[in-house]
Formats: structure tokens, sequence, C-alpha cells
């Protein structure tokens, strides 16, 4: 058996986690029990689902993670509590950024993950920076817009020139809220990484796919992944700008449909958000 089959369980499991939190957000937001700009990540979960899985396999404990607005998911994959995530979407100070971050700027203290300021792409050279001082294993996300700011493509030099421990994962949903790239540049990200003499690759969020270009890669060098994905909702909020968006979960939901995994997820969210709810 491959690593990768002997890891696809894991995969779905953690994507079923992510997903079911996603559907609970957003009914939580038709319903105006969270009434502040919220960015469901359903439909990406695959990128952050399989990187996690991908890096505890190789037993890459020790890592910082640097993430932006769209980034339930990430913190979900890689182990961030549930509990704190839920308190801070309800604008509690019990939240894992103390109620004040809100969807956009979630913190995980215990598996060192850092919130987004607001800022698109300030993440590169923020993560670059810590990176360059710790010479820990940093994993920077970023969206396909934010990765285009000049600051964040500084930071690809910088990262490639020190030759630091860093992945930049571009998540590419061909989206800057509603603008598609081919509005925005005629450049692809992997290209320009590439031109820093970075390894580079650009691949679908296809967890098989991922997962053999990950093992191509040294985690003690920068490389970056430009992973092309889609995104189920709107920018922000509750809602589906496209209702023939190709779902990628559907498929695995399909494949391990005796295990209910979906289900028991999602009944396991509705019953500790209950509790939250209930103790703010
Ligand atoms: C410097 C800067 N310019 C513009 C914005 C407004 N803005 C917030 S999110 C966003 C689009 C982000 O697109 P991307 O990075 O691809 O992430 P996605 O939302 O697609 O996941 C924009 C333009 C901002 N926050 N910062
Ligand atoms: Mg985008």
């Amino acid at each position: 058996m491959t690593d990768y089959k002997k890891n696809e369980i894991n995969i779905f499991n953690k994507a079923c986690l992510c997903r079911a939190f996603e559907k609970k957000v957003y009914k939580a937001v038709k319903n105006k029990e969270i009434t502040i700009p919220v960015y469901l990540s359903a439909g990406q979960e695959y990128i952050a689902s399989t990187i996690a899985t991908y890096l505890d396999f190789k037993k890459q404990n020790e890592k910082q993670i640097f993430i932006q607005h769209r980034g339930h998911s990430t913190y979900l994959a890689f182990g961030g509590k549930l509990e704190l995530l839920i308190y801070e979407l309800l604008g509690s100070t019990k939240g894992c950024a103390n109620g004040m971050g809100g969807s956009a700027s979630i913190q995980g203290k215990d598996i060192n993950l850092f919130g987004h300021d607001g800022l698109m792409g300030s993440q590169g050279p923020i993560a670059t920076g810590a990176c360059f001082g710790n010479k820990i294993f940093t994993l920077c996300f970023a969206g396909d817009a934010a990765a285009e700011e000049d600051y964040f493509l500084a930071s690809i030099g910088w990262a490639v020139t020190k030759s630091l421990p860093i992945w930049f994962i571009v998540e590419d949903n061909n989206l800057s809220i509603l603008t598609e790239k081919k509005f925005r540049r005629n450049w692809e990200m992997n290209n320009v990484a590439k031109g820093f003499g970075m390894q580079s690759f650009n691949v679908d969020d296809d967890p098989k796919a991922l997962w053999e270009t990950l093992e191509r890669a040294s985690l003690n060098q920068p490389a970056l992944f430009n992973i092309n994905t889609k995104r189920l909702f709107w920018h922000a909020g509750a809602g589906i700008d496209n209702e023939k968006e190709f779902d990628r979960h559907a498929i695995y939901i399909d494949k391990y449909k005796n295990s209910k995994k979906q289900e028991l997820a999602d009944q396991m969210i509705e019953e500790i958000w209950e509790k939250c709810s209930k103790n703010l």
C-alpha cells in the first residue's frame, strides 16, 4: 500500500470535520446567530487536510503556520481546538482570539498558528521574517490574490536567498472576491517562484495528486505550491455564487459512504456548538 493510500482515510476524516463545521457556520449566519463577517472555506478543505496529514505522517511536528481570512479549515485540520473557534465566531472572550479576531483573524496558540491582520498578503513577509529569525519549519497560506502583492513576492525572493524552511501554500480559487485571475494578471505564481529559483509546483487540490507533489519537495528548503481549488460559498457570508460548482468532497463522501463519517461529524459539531452557545 502506498503512503498515500494508508493516509487517505485520515485526510477524509479531517475534511469531514471541516465540512461539518462550515455547514454549521453557514446555518448560524443565515439564522443570525453569527452577525460578524465570516469567510467560509468549504470546498477548499482538501488543501489543509492533505498537508496536515502529510506532515503528521512525516513527523514534522515542530512548525509555525500563518494564514489569512479563509482559515477555518486550516485551523481545524491542523488540530486547533474546536470549542475555541466556536466561541470566537460567537464573539465570546473565551474564543481563540479572545472574541476580538472573528472569522478573519483566528489564532491557534497551542498549534502555533498565527491569524491574519487584514492586510492582504501581509502574512508573506511576517512568516518569512519569523522563519528567518527562528528557522522553524513554516507554512504560509495565502489566496491567489494575496500572493500577488508586491511584498509577498519580495518575501519569496528572501526565502529562497536564505534557503529558509518555508512552504508557501497558495490556495488558488481563481477569485479575488469576484474577480477572476484572467482579469488581474497574465502570469502564474508557480512560474514566478521558479523564476526566483524556488522549488515550485502547480497542482489541483485532489488529495492524491497533492500528496505526491508534497513528496517531491524538501521539508528543509523553501517551496511554493499553487493549489487549484474552488470555494463553494460567497467570498464573505453565507450564500452561493454558482450552484453548479464542482465539490471534491462529494467524491470522497460517496467513496466512504459506509463509514458515515460526515453524518457523525455533523452530529458532533451540532452537539458541541449547542454546549458552547449556552456557555458563552
Ligand atoms: C492590501 C489589501 N487590498 C485589498 C483588500 C480587500 N480584500 C480583502 S480579501 C480580498 C480578496 C482576497 O482574495 P484571495 O487572497 O485570493 O483570497 P480568497 O478570498 O479568494 O480566499 C480583497 C481584495 C485587503 N484586505 N488588503
Ligand atoms: Mg482567491
